[in-house]
């Protein structure tokens, strides 16, 4: 267990991004000596901070090890590679998230996951927003955990963590813990699989409520009927939720009762249903359900760049899912959208690592032509059989144009890039806004 924030001596943050400044803001406000650093010479929020915390030490351009040594705390913001730093002093680096949970008093709904995190920590909010509950969602969802302690009135706080998050932290307990899934990803950063659900499986541990998917490997292990509240998209137990099926009609539903009708959510895809389960089983710990929580799931049009309706042009359907950054987000696209009948796919980007065999399984059952972008094209292409047709383009634009020259009246054209944006984009909503410009520029000039 790391040291707690150092009385005496100063603390050192690592990555001057959001995060960041959330941590110096904390600090400062507690009379805390802090220095920033950050590998970039100017990162983007460095004029902000040398404003608002003048007097703030700041290193920027290189890390300095002399003061690393020197510090008695250091807290890093979840994308800085610390590497050797970890090695070194890995006894006195925690995260924004320890920091968070040393103080926090409210209770907190944690979801962690490869995928659906985003949308079902959006969906919870919005669940107990309708029913009269005051609540705040940060962590991996954008805004910083420390940034939501200034919130005075809420009943519950919910916190997005990815597994960067979770690393370097220790005494987080939320009053619910919901694990959507656990697939391959992140290998860039943790090494090994092992690694990676060893971080995520924290929650299991550290969780009043625990939400998980009856589905999955890890969960068999984990499961605990006493605490668990548990969805599979089978049929429901005694403990969990699932879909019911009845007359040719599916349901959701929880033990023998018909919860709602699954076709009434406009959320797209056997993935969602999933993320809706895990939603109800969630909020199930804070609120009957009732006709209000129904309401509220069945209205949500889901976050943009996640199976994002765009447009159909010349009968053919363009979706933008953008978000879909590995194998598994990828897999579970195709499976929603070219189920009843064969599409083409947009993919590629920087690959973080992953199972490529059960990628290209996927796309030879469910494509019947490929477009492929950014650095990972080779890794992709040299593994597809001849009868899928594969094509490379330089940028995104002109992976639109290629796709639209291969789709047939009545079919779907997938943005599902299995691999993060970095190579080529800002961030994953740069890569999903300039999906969604190429497709109405294809209709104009097409
Ligand atoms: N930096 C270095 N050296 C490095 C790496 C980064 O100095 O080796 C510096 C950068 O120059 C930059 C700062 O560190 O100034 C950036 O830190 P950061 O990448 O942690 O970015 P933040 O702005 O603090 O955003 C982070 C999360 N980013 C990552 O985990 C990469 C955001 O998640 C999160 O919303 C935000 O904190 C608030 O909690 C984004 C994300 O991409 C959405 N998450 C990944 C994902 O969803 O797959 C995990
Ligand atoms: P996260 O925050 O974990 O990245 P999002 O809700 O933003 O999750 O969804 C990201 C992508 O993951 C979506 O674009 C979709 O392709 C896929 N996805 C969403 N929910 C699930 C799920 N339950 N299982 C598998 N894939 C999913």
């Amino acid at each position: 267990m790391p040291l707690s924030i150092g009385q005496k001596g100063f603390c050192v943050v690592l990555g001057l991004g959001k995060t960041g400044e959330s941590i110096i803001e904390y600090l400062y406000q507690k009379k805390i000596k802090v220095c920033g650093m950050d590998s970039r010479v100017s990162p983007p929020c460095i004029s902000r901070l040398k404003e608002s915390f003048g007097d703030v030490l700041y290193c920027l351009g290189n890390i300095d090890d002399d003061l690393l040594e020197k510090c008695s705390l250091i807290i890093t913001s979840p994308g800085f590679e610390y590497g050797n730093i970890k090695k070194k002093y890995g006894k006195k680096l925690i995260s924004d998230i320890e920091l968070f949970s040393t103080e926090v008093k409210v209770p907190v709904i944690a979801v962690t996951g490869t995928n659906g995190k985003s949308t079902v920590s959006a969906l919870i909010k919005l669940v107990l927003e309708s029913v009269g509950f005051d609540v705040a969602l940060g962590g991996n969802f954008g805004r910083p955990a420390l940034d939501l302690l200034k919130e005075k009135t809420s009943d519950y706080l919910i916190l997005e963590l990815s597994s960067f998050q979770l690393e370097n932290t220790y005494s987080l307990r939320p009053f619910v813990g919901v694990v959507t899934n656990i697939s391959i990803d992140h290998l860039d950063r943790h090494l090994s699989f092992f690694r990676y659900k060893k971080i995520k499986e924290k929650l299991f541990e550290w969780s009043t409520n625990i939400v998980m998917c009856r589905d999955e490997k890890y969960s068999t292990k984990n499961y605990d009927a006493a605490t668990a509240k548990t969805f599979s998209i089978n049929k429901p137990d005694e403990v969990g939720f699932g879909i019911i099926e009845k007359c040719n009609k599916k349901y959701f539903g929880f033990d023998e009762t018909i919860l709602f009708p699954v076709e009434d959510i406009k959320i797209f895809g056997e993935h969602n249903w999933l993320n809706v389960l895990a939603v109800l089983a969630a909020v199930s710990n804070c609120t009957t359900l009732d006709d209000e929580v129904f309401s509220e799931i069945k209205k949500f049009k889901g976050l943009p760049h996640r199976s994002e309706f765009v447009s159909q042009i010349n009968g053919i359907t363009f979706i933008n899912d953008s978000k879909a950054t590995n194998v598994g987000a990828a897999i579970a696209a195709m499976n929603s959208f070219f189920s009843k009948r064969k599409g083409v796919l947009i993919a590629g980007g920087l690959f973080k690592g992953g199972d490529i065999s059960q990628f290209v399984k996927a796309i030879e059952q469910f494509c019947h032509s490929v477009v492929l972008i950014g650095s990972c094209t080779e890794t992709i292409k040299s593994t597809l059989p001849d009868k899928v047709i594969c094509k490379v383009t330089s940028s995104l634009r002109a992976a639109v144009r290629e796709a639209g020259l291969h789709a047939k009246v009545g079919d779907t054209v997938l943005l599902s890039p299995a691999s993060s944006s970095l190579d080529m984009f800002r961030n994953f909503e740069h890569r999903g806004n300039i999906f969604k410009q190429a497709v109405t520029q294809w209709g104009q000039n097409g």
